[in-house]
C-alpha cells in the first residue's frame, strides 16, 4: 500500500508543460477527433466537475507518463479546470488509473476481470470510503492507455459517468496502418499532401507529427505501422535508414504502436551483393536471418515485415521457380526468434496466368493452407480484385482455415474519389466484415475469419492502406478522418456498427449538438452507395482510367496486360454487359461455399449490387423493378448524382454548427463531387450506349458533352501514381 501511495504530485501546470501543444488553437482539422474543447452544456460540465475531483495514477514508464498527459490536456480542456493528481484513500470523488494488479485489494474485490485481456481495459464507478470513483484498469500500462483515451471519449460525447461497466479487450491482434509511401516522400496512392516521413531530417529531428500521429492511433487502438510501400525499396533495410526507424520507433512505443517493414524479396541481391534471392540458397537464408538479427539489435520490439511479391511486377520466390510459401517461411525463419510476423499479401495476378483475375490469388494460396509458419499472416484485400467501390468479399476468407488470414482494407480513396469526394468507408469495410462465408454453416462471417473465431486462430490481423499526408488536416478531405477513425474502431472489434462510429466520430469531431449529429450521420451514411451508385452501379467494377484511376475510362483496350484494361471487366458487347463468372464464364463462384455460388449463381437471388460481377446480361434484361437493365443503370447513375446533391442540401444547413474554415472546405468538395459524379454518368452512360444502341431513361438527365468529349481528358499528373506507371 505503501508503494502504491507513490504518487505523481504533478499539478496540472506542470504536466501541461509536457503536453504536445496543437499546432493552432483554431478547429482547422489538425486535432483530429482528439481537439478536445471546453464542454458547453453547463448541466454536464457541473455533473463531470463533480464526479472528478482529482486523479490518481499509477506511476510508471513512457506510458504512463503519456497518460498523465493526455489527462491534463483532455480534462484541463473538457472541464477547464485543473485537476490535481492526488493521493488514493482522500477526500473527493476521483478517477483512479491504475493496473489491475497495483489496485488495493477493497478496490478489486468489487471488479470482475475475467474478461480483461492483453491491450484491454474496464471502466467502472466503485464507491469507497471517501468518495464515489470511476476507475480505469488493465493489466498492462496500454490498456491503461487504451482506456484512458475510451475515458475522455465518453467526456467528448457527454456520456453520463455512472453506472460505467464497461469491459473491452482488442478482437484482433495486430491492427496496422500501411503507408504506401516511397522514400522520396511521394505516396503511392495518396491524395492527402507527401509523406509525413521526413527521412531527410531523421532520426535527429523529431516531427511533432510524428507524436500526434502515435496519440491519434492509440485513441483509437492501432498498434502498429509499415511505414514504408509494398512496393518496396531495399533501401530501408540498410543501417542508414534503420536509424530513422529506430527514431520512429521510439517516438511510437509509449503510445504500443510498432512499426513494421516492407521486405523486398530482391534485397539480398540489391543490398547485400548476393547473385540471388532464391528462397531455398543458403546464402540467402543466412542474409535474411542476419538482417532479422540486425534489425532487432537496434529495434527490439520490430512487428516485422509486409511483402508484396510476384504482384505487378515486385520480385518473388517465383522468379525461382518457387512459391508463395517458400518465400514467406523464409522471412518468417528469419524473424521467428524474436518473435517478428510476416504478412504476406495475396494481392497476386499474373500476365500469365489467363483465367480469371479474381481468382488468381485463391489458385496460388488454398492448396498450401496448413503449411505456413505459425508467424506468417496472409494479407488478403476485401475483395478478390481491387479496393472497387463495391466488391463481394475474397473468396479466401474461410477457404484456409488453418492459416492466420488478415484483411486489407483501402482507408485512401483509389477507387473511390481521391480525397475530394465524401464516402464514408466503414460502412463498406462493415459490409464485408458482416458478409456471410457459410464456410461453417450460416453465421461464418468474416469478421470471424478475420477475428480467429471460426478457426481458433492464434494471430489475427487487420490492415487499413493509410489515407494521411502532410495535408494540415492530415486526410485532405475533413470527412476523411472519419475513414481512419472508422478503420481503427473496426480492426479493435470488426463487429461495431458503422452507424455508432460515425455518431463517435461526429461528437468528438465537431459537436453533440442533434441538429447537427443526426443529418450528417445520415449524410456519411449514404454517401458509401452514392458513390457506387455515380462510379460502379449493378456490379460494374474496374472501369477507372487506367494508371491514376481518376475517373471513368471504360473504354480504354490498348494496355499490354489484358486484365488492366477496363473492357476486360464490363465485358459490354451489343448483347449486354457484365462479367460471366457462373459455370458458363470464368467459373470464379466456384471458390465460394456452395451457399454462396449458389446464391450468386441463380439470377433469382443475386443481389443487384453483384449482378454485373458475376453475370452477362442483355441490356434488356429486366431487373426485380420491371425495367430494363439499361434504364436501370441510367437510373443508378442519375440516383448517385442525386443523392450528392442531397449531401450538399443537408451540409447547407450545417453551417451553424461548424466552425468557418470545414464548412467552406466540406461545401467547396461536395460541389466537386457533384461534378464528377456528374461526369462518370455521363461518360460511362454515353459510352455504354455505343452498345446498347438504347435512349436513355426519362429519369436521366441529359449528359452536358458527347462521348467524345470525355474520351479525350487526360490526367498525366494526377497524384498518387507511381512515376513509373505513368
Ligand atoms: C493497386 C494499386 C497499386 C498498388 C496495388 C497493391 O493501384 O498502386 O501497388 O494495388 O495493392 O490497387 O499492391
Amino acid at each position: 500500500m505503501k508503494q502504491f501511495l507513490k504518487l505523481y504530485t504533478t499539478t496540472f501546470l506542470g504536466l501541461f508543460l509536457l503536453t504536445s501543444t496543437p499546432l493552432f488553437s483554431m478547429s482547422n482539422g489538425y486535432g483530429l477527433w482528439l481537439d478536445y474543447t471546453k464542454i458547453k452544456d453547463k448541466v454536464v460540465l457541473e455533473g463531470y466537475r463533480s464526479q472528478l475531483q482529482g486523479i490518481y495514477l499509477e506511476e510508471g514508464g513512457a506510458t504512463l507518463k503519456v497518460i498523465g498527459e493526455e489527462l491534463t490536456m483532455g480534462l484541463g480542456t473538457l472541464l477547464d479546470t485543473n485537476l490535481k493528481f492526488n493521493a488514493l484513500g482522500g477526500d473527493g470523488n476521483m478517477l483512479i488509473v491504475s493496473k489491475y494488479m497495483n489496485l488495493p485489494k477493497n478496490l478489486t474485490e468489487k471488479m470482475e476481470v475475467d474478461d480483461l485481456k492483453k491491450e484491454g481495459y474496464i471502466i467502472k464507478n466503485v464507491d469507497m470510503e471517501g468518495g464515489s470513483h470511476v476507475v480505469i484498469t488493465a493489466r498492462d500500462d496500454i490498456g491503461l492507455l487504451y482506456g484512458t483515451f475510451h475515458f475522455l471519449r465518453l467526456l467528448q460525447m457527454h456520456k453520463p459517468l455512472k453506472n460505467l461497466e464497461i469491459v473491452e479487450s482488442p478482437k484482433v491482434d495486430i491492427r496496422m496502418l500501411n503507408h504506401w509511401d516511397n522514400l522520396d516522400r511521394t505516396i503511392e496512392r495518396g491524395y492527402s499532401g507527401f509523406s509525413i516521413w521526413n527521412w531527410q531530417t531523421l532520426p535527429d529531428y523529431i516531427d511533432q507529427r510524428y507524436i500526434d500521429y502515435a496519440r491519434a492511433n492509440a485513441s483509437v487502438g492501432i498498434n502498429g505501422t509499415a511505414v514504408t510501400s509494398v512496393n518496396a525499396n531495399a533501401l530501408i533495410l540498410t543501417p542508414h535508414y534503420l536509424e530513422k526507424v529506430k527514431a520512429l520507433a521510439d517516438v511510437f512505443r509509449p503510445y504500443g504502436l510498432k512499426v513494421y517493414l516492407t521486405a523486398r524479396f530482391s534485397a539480398p541481391i540489391e543490398i547485400g551483393g548476393l547473385k540471388t534471392a532464391d528462397p531455398l540458397d543458403a546464402k540467402v537464408i543466412q542474409w535474411w536471418k542476419n538482417k532479422a538479427d540486425e534489425i532487432y539489435s537496434i529495434i527490439p520490439d520490430f512487428g516485422g515485415f509486409l511483402v508484396k511479391a510476384n504482384s505487378e511486377g515486385q520480385p518473388g520466390p517465383q522468379n525461382y521457380g518457387r512459391t508463395h510459401l517458400d518465400g514467406a517461411n523464409l522471412l518468417a525463419d528469419a524473424l521467428a526468434p524474436h518473435n517478428g510476423v510476416v504478412m504476406w499479401r495475396a494481392f497476386v495476378y499474373s500476365e500469365h496466368d489467363p483465367t480469371d483475375r479474381a481468382k488468381q490469388a485463391y489458385n496460388e494460396f488454398v492448396p498450401d493452407d496448413g503449411k505456413y509458419r505459425e508467424n506468417v499472416l496472409i494479407q488478403v484485400k476485401n475483395g478478390p480484385i481491387d479496393f472497387q467501390p463495391r466488391e463481394p468479399f475474397h473468396p479466401m476468407f474461410g477457404a484456409m482455415p488453418n492459416t492466420p488470414l488478415m484483411m486489407e482494407f483501402q482507408i485512401t480513396k483509389e477507387y473511390l474519389g481521391f480525397a475530394t469526394h465524401l464516402v464514408y468507408l466503414p460502412k463498406l469495410f462493415e459490409e464485408v466484415l458482416k458478409s456471410d462465408t457459410y464456410r461453417k454453416g450460416k453465421g461464418s462471417l468474416v469478421a470471424k475469419v478475420i477475428d480467429g473465431s471460426l478457426n481458433h486462430k492464434k494471430l489475427t490481423g487487420m490492415a487499413g492502406v493509410s489515407n494521411i499526408g502532410t495535408d494540415f488536416n492530415w486526410t485532405g478531405h475533413p470527412f476523411g478522418q472519419a475513414d481512419w477513425y472508422g478503420f481503427g474502431r473496426l480492426a479493435w472489434n470488426p463487429y461495431m456498427d458503422s452507424k455508432d462510429i460515425a455518431d463517435e466520430w461526429l461528437r468528438c469531431t465537431f459537436t453533440n449538438d442533434e441538429h447537427f449529429v443526426g443529418p450528417v450521420k445520415k449524410m456519411m451514411m449514404e454517401s458509401r452507395e452514392a458513390v457506387v451508385n455515380y462510379m460502379d452501379p449493378l456490379g460494374l467494377h474496374h472501369i477507372f482510367d487506367t494508371g491514376h484511376h481518376y475517373g471513368p475510362g471504360p473504354w480504354v483496350d490498348n494496355l499490354s496486360r489484358p486484365e488492366w484494361n477496363p473492357v476486360y471487366y464490363h465485358k459490354a458487347d451489343s448483347l449486354g454487359i457484365g462479367f460471366d463468372r457462373t459455370k458458363t464464364g470464368s467459373d470464379a463462384l466456384f471458390q465460394y461455399a456452395p451457399e454462396v455460388q449458389k446464391m450468386f449463381t441463380d439470377l433469382e437471388t443475386c443481389p443487384e449490387e453483384y449482378l454485373l460481377w458475376f453475370h452477362h446480361v442483355p441490356w434488356d434484361y429486366r431487373l426485380k423493378n420491371g425495367r430494363t437493365l439499361w434504364d436501370g443503370l441510367g437510373i443508378k447513375y442519375q440516383k448517385g448524382v442525386d443523392q450528392v446533391r442531397e449531401m450538399i442540401a443537408t451540409w447547407e444547413q450545417m453551417k451553424p454548427y461548424v466552425d468557418d474554415l470545414r464548412y467552406k472546405q466540406v461545401t467547396m468538395l461536395l460541389n466537386i463531387q457533384l461534378k464528377e459524379a456528374k461526369w462518370w454518368r455521363d461518360a460511362c452512360m454515353l459510352y455504354f450506349q455505343t452498345f446498347s444502341k438504347m435512349d436513355f431513361p426519362k429519369e436521366m438527365e441529359a449528359p452536358e458533352h458527347a462521348l467524345e468529349y470525355y474520351r479525350s481528358l487526360q490526367f498525366p499528373y494526377a497524384p498518387g501514381i507511381r512515376p513509373s506507371w505513368n
